[in-house]
């Protein structure tokens, strides 16, 4: 496996200097953050986040996110134009040496919790869901990093509008017709597309999701085979659908090239449908984070892998699941399960 880390640019308070001190990082997973949706990046954007990356010892070969423009979602007639700039945004990338692309297709919001600070016993604090929470809120309100910059209420309110009446069905429609369209780009340079799962794996505020079981994917998969087509294996957003077997899933896609890149974390269940986000170990959560990595290895991947959202600890402050210090101990978790999980099936003694 190939160890990397999310890193939100030059302006994260997290530095390409302390990142690269974590053992074992090999690569950084970043994006062009000033483009608005839907344009074209800059070469120059591009290439200086990976020279960044190169002059600390690291290189830049996963983008997390590519973000798919809504209209595509939506299947408006404008989505030929927004698909045409992402094909030469893959283009672009892969003059940069970029392998792989994270995306998502979730309509309007991105990942969602209802807690950004959730207190913990040991006195850090994590991102949690409770249903009963989200229930009472209102869409147009909601406020979560990494997406909520992008619309005013009135805009959100507006986009919630255009999705009235979008089912399941149609958004898968749309996902393929995207793929479909952007394919030979991926063909061209050699990129793997890597959808996230949606997160949490159950339709919100109304919204239909298409991407939250092993059926759904399974579908994905039949509908557009090219083996560029690939997901974005993320044990915390699946996880918290419990119906969903990781160890089977982990070792059947790894073993069909389907995972190019895995986000690896842990939750905690704490209801039917709620769950914290806690410590990577095993024995933090509910997830069995050997078994998955033991099935991931036993599949024969091979892609990259990043630790995902950290709690905040040590009196860190920092971007809620994106501070330095407990991904940097979930990246030496992963770290040791890998290491044990390869040698173990190379059979040494
Ligand atoms: C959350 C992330 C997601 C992911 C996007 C990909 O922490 O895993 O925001 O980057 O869904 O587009």
């Amino acid at each position: 496996m190939k160890l990397c880390f999310r890193w939100y640019g030059e302006s994260d308070p997290v530095t390409l200097g302390e990142i690269r001190q974590i053992p074992g990082m090999k690569s950084i997973v970043t994006a062009v953050y000033a483009t608005p949706v839907g344009e074209v990046w800059r070469r120059e954007d591009i290439l200086r986040a990976k020279a960044l990356c190169l002059e600390n010892g690291m290189t830049m070969e996963v983008i997390e996110s590519v973000p798919v423009h809504e209209d595509i979602k939506l299947g408006l007639p404008t989505r030929e134009k927004y698909a045409d700039a992402y094909a030469e945004n893959i283009r672009r990338l892969g003059e940069a040496d970029v392998k792989c692309i994270c995306y998502n297709f979730m309509p309007v919001f991105d990942w969602l919790r209802t807690d950004l600070h959730e207190c913990c016993s040991d006195g850090s604090n994590a991102l949690a869901y409770h249903a009963e929470t989200l229930s009472r809120l209102d869409p147009r309100k909601v406020s979560l990093p990494g997406w909520d910059e992008s619309y005013t209420p009135e805009e959100l309110g507006g986009l919630l509008e255009r999705y009235r009446g979008m089912t399941r069905e149609r958004l898968f429609e749309n996902l393929v017709w995207f793929l479909d369209r952007i394919m030979p780009a991926c063909n061209e340079v050699g990129i793997d597309m890597a959808v996230h799962p949606d997160d949490p794996p159950w339709n919100v505020f109304g919204l239909p999701r298409t991407l939250s079981t092993e059926d759904d994917f399974d579908r994905l998969f039949r509908a557009v085979p090219n083996p560029h087509n690939g997901m974005t294996f993320c044990i915390g957003s699946l996880g918290a659908g419990r119906g969903n077997d990781l160890i089977h899933m982990a070792e059947k896609y790894a073993a069909a090239g389907r995972i190019p890149f895995a986000h690896l974390r842990n939750i905690r269940y704490t209801g039917d449908t709620d769950f914290s986000e806690s410590g990577h170990l095993s024995s933090e959560g509910s997830l069995d984070m050997a078994g998955i990595v033991r099935a991931l290895v036993a599949g024969g991947f091979d892609g990259y892998v990043r630790p995902d959202h950290g709690r905040n600890i040590w009196g860190e402050d920092g971007k809620p699941g994106y501070g330095l210090y407990d991904r940097a101990l979930g990246a030496t978790y992963l770290n040791g399960l890998f290491e044990m999980a390869e040698y173990a099936k190379e059979g040494k003694q």
